[in-house]
């Protein structure tokens, strides 16, 4: 293929072997993947920027390139993400500990960070909770309902700016209601187990919404998280914002924050400068990477 006949463009969405990019007008291309990625084993992403030839009239085209991705996740499976907003609702239960996971791997991957409490017409309480959880986390934290279109203006603001946006979350949240609320479109949406409090995995793949200078993925909801099994447990303690100011401050350097005497992060705990459920949580975490890192040789 001659060099002038490629395109760049974004993947939006897959299908069966299929993936379909958009290029800078906004128009759609279906493309299969050369044989060389599968022998290296790449595949595409939701979100990779791609070099692609079209193929003529009714005809495929093909993927030539993916160009370098600036983060990569699996869970979701999406490349490129500049903004991760994660979202939670009062029911089903928020799980935050699969937020303090997503939020570590956002930091770990440069990414930035929003909390969304969605269905704040069920609760109203819950944003407050949140917001006083999180507020040394370097993360803002919108109220909103889609069900009332409440709060679609500041994540409006929220997603205007940022070159790929990633709404994350457990499935039954309203990720694909606020995408519809938001951008006016018409994505599935499912009703929750009544019995089980629970989402029902409606959204099944990664896709980008382009509108409105907006360009956010919606993804399919989850409530299993491992954390990257090559992370060192030091590295842990960077990924929370909370403690950067107590570096250095305790009776131990370094000190991880967990149970050492004279730990500064858990004075600022007693004297209700930390919360103490963020800390509670680190703490499971890092036993957990801990584990993980013990065993990286097995
Ligand atoms: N009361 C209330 N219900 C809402 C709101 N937003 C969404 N819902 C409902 O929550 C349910 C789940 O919404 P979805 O948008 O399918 O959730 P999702 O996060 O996309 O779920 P998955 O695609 O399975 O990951 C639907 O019945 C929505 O009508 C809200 O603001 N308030
Ligand atoms: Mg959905
Ligand atoms: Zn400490």
């Amino acid at each position: 293929m001659s060099e002038e006949m490629m395109k760049q463009g974004v993947l939006v969405r897959g299908f069966g072997g299929f993936y379909v990019a958009v290029d800078e007008s906004g128009t759609e291309y279906i493309l299969r993947c050369k044989k060389k990625f599968r022998r290296m084993h790449i595949s595409p992403l939701v979100g990779d920027e791609l070099l692609f030839t079209p193929g003529e009239g009714e005809e495929h085209g093909w993927v030539e390139e993916i160009l370098p991705r600036k983060s990569e996740c699996l869970r979701p499976p999406v490349a490129n993400v500049s903004l991760l907003v994660v979202v939670i609702c009062p029911s089903p239960e928020p799980d935050l500990l699969l937020v303090d996971r997503l939020l570590v791997r956002a930091r770990l991957q440069g990414m930035k960070t929003a909390i969304v409490v969605n269905k704040c017409d069920l609760d109203a309480s819950l944003v407050e909770e949140i917001r006083r959880q999180y507020a040394g986390a370097d993360c803002q934290v919108l109220a909103a309902s889609a069900l009332q279109a409440h709060g679609l203006n500041d994540l409006r603001a929220l997603l205007q700016g940022e070159s790929c946006c990633c709404l994350t979350g457990q499935s039954g949240v309203g990720k694909s209601t606020l995408l519809n609320a938001l951008l006016g479109l018409e994505l599935e949406t499912g009703e929750i187990s009544e019995k089980i409090q629970r989402g029902k995995n409606t959204t099944r793949h990664a896709q980008m919404l382009i509108r409105d200078g907006i360009r956010v993925l919606d993804t399919a909801g989850f409530s299993l998280l491992e954390l990257d099994a090559k992370m060192e447990p030091d590295k842990l303690r960077e990924c929370y914002p909370e403690f950067q100011e107590h570096e250095g401050c305790c009776r131990f350097t370094p000190c991880m924050h967990d149970r050492e005497p004279g730990c500064s992060v858990t004075a600022a705990v007693a004297a209700g400068e930390i919360d103490p459920g963020r800390v509670e949580r680190y703490r499971l975490l890092l036993a957990e990477v801990r584990e993980t890192w013990k065993q990286r040789y097995n």
